[in-house]
């Protein structure tokens, strides 16, 4: 049998991996650890499966289960977000948005995101993305005072751009999104409106942050950020477009579903169903406030000027670095997170001004403000000693035992299976 073989070489790699994960602090702010049930939903036998299709009506035989999984996955998900249609098909949030356009646009019609630079995301019409390439893209910024949104600039791009959808949602935007503002600039030119919140999803789930789907004709989110579920994506939208959106992803877009995947979605929709899921969030964003607060205090600037949510982006050149001369240096000392435009960046993409910094996945592992300050520290320590062999090695010692005290796998969510795990919710 094969599952004899021992592939030790793979395995091998996957054990450093998991070791380098345990030993060094994850700041980038779109990704978490799941849990081990999530996880053990994804390397399940649902792998096997083909379902092109939706449940009850597949293109292969053998589906009960697996229609089991996704009805569950459905129903969840649309308890979580309130949704009146869900499809948790798409294989990540780039499909999602592509499965949006596809479903009410055709090629050349105008959309407008907010611009990469200014914290958005290439599928909201980048142009070397698919969005900016088979649609004609507007793009609106932040003000360049505040660094936030600026919705007297919108409705003015909107009213002289008409476009036909208008996309709310950022990779990197540290403040409350009024969603019900854009659904008011969209309906008054005429657009759809999507909101993209998957940075955001875990927050909305827990009311710590508006919830998009009253407001939008459609929501896309992935399910890995601080929702802390498995690596996919998902599309809520109002019924009215239910058919539509759903012939987009199968057969307009994808084939089989990847049906563990959707398994370890409705794991993670049942999580974040429970009460201590709350808990988590609230301490996500006391992490990250109490963290911002900290390198204020050591003298950098912070785009915005703070955060409500669970990130948030440094200016770094007060310390005579680039955004990539801190990414470099950080991850020598096991601190990892990516560089990153500030608005208006006189850097280019590749060198930045500016780091983004997340707290779902400290947060995951228990550590509350007391260690997001002294991570703060820490990471200053690194920018201001970058060209410091010794210095960056011994902060890596003081990365690595934090680190120790609090292992990933003490993951306080981690949920087993008991009868009382089935109690702990409804039948969903
Ligand atoms: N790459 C993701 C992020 O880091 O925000 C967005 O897709």
């Amino acid at each position: 049998m094969f599952t004899k073989l021992k592939d030790e070489k793979l395995f091998a790699v996957i054990a450093r991996e998991e070791q380098r994960q345990e030993q060094e602090i994850n700041l980038i702010a779109s990704e978490n650890y799941a849990s081990q049930v999530v996880r053990t939903a994804t390397a399940s036998v649902m792998t096997n499966k083909y379902a092109e299709g939706y449940p009850g009506k597949r293109y292969y035989s053998g589906c009960t289960f697996v229609d089991g999984a996704e009805n569950l996955a459905i129903e969840r998900c649309k308890k979580l977000f309130n949704a009146e249609h869900a499809n948790v098909q798409a294989h990540s949030g780039s499909q999602a948005n592509m499965a949006v356009y596809f479903s009410v646009l055709q090629p050349g019609d105008t959309i407008m995101g907010m611009d990469l630079s200014a914290g958005g995301h290439l599928t909201h019409g980048y142009p070397i993305n698919f969005s900016g390439k088979l649609f004609n893209s507007v793009s609106y910024a932040v003000n360049p005072e505040t660094e936030q949104l600026d919705f007297d600039e919108i409705q003015k791009l909107a009213e002289q751009h008409k476009p036909k959808m208008i996309i709310a949602g950022a990779s990197a935007y540290s403040r409350i999104i009024d969603f019900q503002r854009f659904a008011e600039i969209a309906q008054n030119v005429g657009a759809l409106f999507l909101a993209d919140m998957a940075h955001i999803a875990g927050l909305v789930a827990v009311g710590l942050h508006p919830n998009p789907t009253p407001y939008a004709d459609f929501v896309t989110s992935t399910t890995h950020k601080t929702l802390r579920g498995p690596r996919g994506g998902i599309v809520l939208s109002k019924e009215k477009f239910a058919q539509q959106l759903d012939k987009a992803i199968m057969p307009g877009m994808q084939g089989g579903p990847l049906m563990h995947v959707i398994a370890a979605k409705a794991v993670g929709f049942y999580e974040a169903l429970q009460p201590e899921f709350k808990t988590y969030q609230q301490q996500v964003i006391k992490n990250a406030q109490a963290m911002a607060q900290a390198f204020t205090d050591l003298g950098y600037r912070i785009v915005t000027g703070g955060t409500d949510n669970h990130q948030f982006t440094i200016d770094v050149r007060s310390k005579k670095i680039t955004g990539r001369t801190a990414e470099v240096a950080l991850a020598s000392a096991g601190i990892t997170l990516n560089r990153n435009c500030i608005p208006f960046d006189p850097e280019k993409p590749w060198i930045t001004s500016g780091v983004r910094i997340g707290t779902p996945a400290i947060t995951t592992r228990g550590m509350k403000e007391k260690q997001a300050k002294e991570i703060a520290h820490l990471a200053h320590e690194v920018m201001i000693n970058h060209a410091d062999e010794t210095k960056l090695k011994l902060v890596k010692e003081q990365v690595k035992q934090l680190c120790k005290l609090y292992p990933i796998e003490q993951n306080e969510f981690v949920l087993p299976f008991t009868s009382d795990f089935n109690q702990r919710q409804d039948s969903l």
